[in-house]
């Protein structure tokens, strides 16, 4: 991947309150149906009632899973059999996922393509200027969550909180169950053949190994309300105005803005 100087650079510390950037990014990560989705929204909700001035509240949530890439018509076949790996790091289009968060930690307005997992397909391309895309116009908070989101070092060193989202192998298995079932069009059988052969070693593999990356770790996912509490907590913290420290932060930096 290109950019690779900044492989191995620290992201900076949650203590590092000299120098709080806009946006502030948050990578959310876990393995499948662990509730990443969940505890974004819920720290998205409680930070709309942040004490932010008005105009410059904005929080939002990428997933990482508008990020696969397109598949060739063999890769597609075996995906309808359940037999391709979506858990596994070459199933993400790298390039464009790190380019656009690079162009949203510098404040650009981006394009985030819309993926379908009931056809293995891109809903969007990147060019296409149809209403399935979703434009992203400058925030102050972005979380980018995913299984796989500290995988990738250039993009685990672009945030500056990064959470993991630990929930118990049975309950995340029986989340997927129903949810395949529901919301991606799968049969049983296919959904616990992918689950034993692809799903569960490439967590082993890939994701699990990323939980050293974390800041916080969050037992029990969305149900942990005192974790969710104090992340909130914390964000609210660094980012409220007419603190004793503000005079420490740049004057790019989210608090630092007139209002
Ligand atoms: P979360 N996934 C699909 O089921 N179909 C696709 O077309 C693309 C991805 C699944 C993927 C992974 N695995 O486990 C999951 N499979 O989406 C990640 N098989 O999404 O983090 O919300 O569980
Ligand atoms: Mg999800």
């Amino acid at each position: 991947m290109a950019h690779s100087h900044q492989v191995g650079r620290e992201s900076p510390r949650l203590n590092g309150l000299e120098n709080v950037p806009r946006p502030f990014l948050i990578g959310v990560a876990g393995g499948t149906a662990s509730g990443k989705t969940s505890v974004c929204a819920k720290i998205m909700e409680q930070l709309g009632q942040a004490a932010v001035e008005s105009r410059s509240r904005q929080v939002c949530i990428i997933s990482q899973d508008a990020f696969y890439r397109n598949l060739n018509p063999e890769e597609h076949q075996r995906a309808i059999r359940g037999n391709f790996n979506f858990d596994h790091p070459d199933a993400f289009d790298t390039n464009l996922m790190y380019k656009t968060m690079q162009d949203i930690a510098a404040n650009k307005t981006v394009e985030i393509p819309t993926y379908d997992y009931v056809t293995h397909k891109r809903a969007c391309s990147v060019q296409c200027r149809e209403d399935t895309g979703q434009v992203l116009y400058p925030a102050d908070v972005v979380l980018l969550e995913g299984i796989l989101v500290f995988y990738f070092p250039e993009l685990r060193d672009m945030f500056h909180m990064k959470l993991f989202v630990d929930t118990d192998p049975d309950t995340r298995l029986s989340r997927r169950v129903l949810r395949d079932i529901k919301e991606r069009g799968r049969d049983l059988e296919k959904i616990l053949h992918q689950y034993t052969s692809l799903v569960k070693p490439a967590f082993e593999e890939f994701c699990l190994p990323t939980k050293k990356y974390a800041d916080v770790i969050i037992p029990r996912g969305a149900d942990n309300t005192v974790a969710i509490d104090l992340i909130v907590q914390h964000i609210q913290e660094l980012m409220r105005p007419n603190r004793q420290n503000r005079r420490r932060y740049n004057s790019e930096s989210l608090v630092g803005r007139p209002h």
